[in-house]
């Protein structure tokens, strides 16, 4: 194996409440299934793999609970367990990578990441690799599920302000957070996007301009903050015929290749600490591809080359 790159943390959590399809609890499996704690190791990390935190281990959330959000209290329960697990792990100087689960997973991983990186005085971005922006909130959603309020609530968007009971909240500002992939939002989300001015990359800026512009903006960003940056990978980034196994694909995704090239430059940067891979959802997939491929891209995004030569010209860093 190659000289060691550093310890990496896997944490599980089967929640599938926060879509309104089932299937996504079995995504932690499937991604084990897929390799990924081989493919990280023949990158040269040492892999602790935690498990999955079981609805068994959480401890049950009741009291009020705020209209148009479903299952909030299933959902709290399991935000609170996971944000305390982030940060430990974090605090372990691992790099974390959660294993979802739906989406909601993030108000407790990234929150629980936040608040590590906070205490030691560096500003945590996070770039959110999706077909949608996750940015309403309850006052807003048309579904009600939590899975598309999660970028909302990590900007400290009111509306769901006990869900974290006694953990810490570590909101980030607007600025911190990138969109990218986007290409289904609703009416009111995008009014609240663009009256939050959040940095979004839509497929067409993408189409327009190339992952790697686009991206390098990204990197630009979080390094002249001196920032960390937290990868929030939703499978329906990439393209439906690539990755069927979601439960909420939509046309025009990310191809094979803009999705490893994100993954490439991403970790050319350096400055990638934490990691969500969510919604896959090994019941609608078709024959593993889905997960496989998941699996290829965070060995893309923790240092898999196709070949060893140097970066290209226009890499992040040339002069
Ligand atoms: N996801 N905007 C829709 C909603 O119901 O709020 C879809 C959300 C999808 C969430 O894919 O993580
Ligand atoms: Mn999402
Ligand atoms: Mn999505
Ligand atoms: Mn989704």
């Amino acid at each position: 194996a190659p000289a060691s790159q550093g310890r990496i943390a896997l944490l599980g959590a089967p929640i599938e409440v926060g879509a309104s399809r089932r299937g996504a609890l079995m995504g932690p499996a499937g991604l084990r299934t897929a390799g990924l704690v081989g493919v990280l190791e023949s990158l040269g990390y040492a892999v602790a793999d935690h498990g999955d935190i079981l609805p068994r281990d959480l401890t049950p959330v009741d009291g009020p609970a705020p209209e148009n959000a479903r299952f909030y209290h299933e959902i709290a329960a399991w935000m609170r367990a996971l944000s305390g697990r982030a940060y430990e792990l974090a605090r372990s100087g691992a790099t974390p990578i959660f294993l979802g689960g739906d989406h909601s997973l993030s108000m407790g991983s990234v929150n629980g990441v936040a608040r590590h990186w906070r205490e030691q005085g560096r500003k945590l971005f996070v770039l959110w690799l999706d077909a949608h922006a996750d940015f309403n909130m309850p006052a807003i959603s048309p579904s009600g599920n939590m899975h598309g309020m999660s970028s909302a609530f990590l900007c400290g968007e009111t509306g769901l302000d006990d869900l974290l009971g006694s953990e810490p909240r570590a909101s980030i500002s607007p600025a911190q957070l990138s969109l990218f992939g986007i290409r289904s939002i609703d009416p009111l989300e995008k009014a609240a996007v663009k009256a939050r001015g959040i940095d979004i990359a839509d497929m067409r800026a993408i189409d327009e301009h190339g992952v790697g512009v686009l991206i390098r903006q990204v990197i630009e960003k979080v390094r002249a903050a001196d920032g960390v940056l937290h990868v929030s990978f939703d499978v329906d980034f990439l393209d439906p015929p690539l990755a069927p196994g979601v439960g909420t694909t939509v046309p025009g995704g990310a191809t094979y290749r803009e999705a490893h090239l994100v993954m490439e430059l991403l970790h050319d940067s350096g400055l990638v600490r934490s990691m969500d891979i969510v919604e896959l959802n090994p019941f609608l997939d078709d024959r593993g591809q889905t997960a496989r491929l998941a699996v290829e891209l965070a060995g893309s995004l923790f240092g898999q080359q196709i070949t060893d030569r140097q970066t290209p010209s226009n890499a992040i860093g040339a002069a």
